[in-house]
């Protein structure tokens, strides 16, 4: 008696389960959809037999914004799935931060607490663009004098997800964390670099104005210029970038070949000068010649 009396509970709490057993899928806003503005949220339910009456909440989160954390965005309380079978629901898309790789969820329960949800992946928040990144470090114009750059900039942290570097044309994937995106760059030839950041919300791209910093540690203090003069020979009118190398050995023999004409003796540092403004142009050049290291470089290839 007692193993039927065991069974019947089994069977009955089965039933329970079976008639609990109910599914949900998130149809709005589908995987990959654009979230903007007064956004209507929605999902469809079935397999609700005996509880008509359930609580629908919506969430999103996204890992790429500050807040990574799944945000509430809106509950329906003892909704009747019999009466209105499609649950709409809500919200301002302002309350979320612009991202592409939103997560939105619905979770729905019934009156005897059983619970079925349904995700969609990657959808778009886009309800604003980037406040260009602004107070660069190295300020506009400065001076690094080790060769290791650290580059920084201030964003609007709501409304940037990513920060992207640009120095003479190459491009680098800077940290982002809350209103500062920075970037690292060692080992940097002495010249004068050119550098720019892009501010991203996944939608929309914002670039900052263009700055530039001078390295100058003194170990290749006529970098720029022998470059310069190395361009010139292979009449190449193309800009220096980052981390390319001087071909020593020519640059001596032309200096001594060129050393030897009165015009350089009168004018060398005029010439040198010239010679390495006037091959490196285009917009994005940044390049600047300091005299001394001019007359100390070619010295010192000289000797
Ligand atoms: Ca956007």
């Amino acid at each position: 008696m007692k193993n039927k009396l065991f069974l019947y509970g089994v069977i009955a709490m089965l039933l329970v389960g079976i008639a609990n057993a109910f599914t949900v899928v998130l149809d709005n806003p589908a995987a990959s959809g654009t979230v903007i503005g007064n956004y209507n949220m929605n999902c469809t339910i079935t397999g609700v037999v005996n509880d008509t009456l359930v609580n629908i909440t919506y969430y999103a989160k996204s890992s790429s914004t500050a807040n990574s954390s799944y945000a509430l965005l809106a509950t329906l309380n003892d909704f009747n799935v019999t009466d209105s079978p499609t649950p709409n629901a809500s919200f301002v898309s302002t309350i979320l931060e612009d991202a592409n790789d939103y997560i939105f969820n619905v979770t729905v329960m019934n009156n005897t607490h059983n619970t079925a949800g349904d995700t969609s992946t990657s959808v778009v928040v886009d309800n604003t663009v980037p406040v260009a990144p602004s107070s660069p470090s190295p300020a506009d114009e400065g001076t690094d004098t080790d060769g290791d750059v650290d580059f920084s900039v201030a964003v609007t942290g709501g409304r940037t997800t990513a920060c992207t570097l640009n120095v003479e044309g190459t491009n680098y994937a800077m940290t982002h964390s809350g209103s500062t995106c920075t970037y690292s760059l060692t080992g940097l030839r002495d010249s004068s670099y050119g550098w720019y950041v892009i501010a991203s919300d996944g939608t929309n791209a914002t670039q900052s104005a263009l700055w530039s910093v001078d390295v100058a540690s003194g170990s290749g203090s006529a970098y720029s210029a022998l470059k310069a003069i190395e361009r010139k020979e292979k009449q190449d009118t193309s800009l220096i970038t980052v981390g390319e190398t001087v071909d020593t050995g020519k640059i001596k023999e032309w200096v001594k070949k060129e050393a030897t004409k009165p015009e350089l003796i009168k004018t060398g540092i005029g010439i040198a000068v010239g010679a390495g403004v006037g091959l490196i142009g285009g917009p994005l050049a940044f390049v600047t010649v300091p005299i001394g290291a001019v007359v100390g470089g070619l010295i010192g290839v000289v000797i």
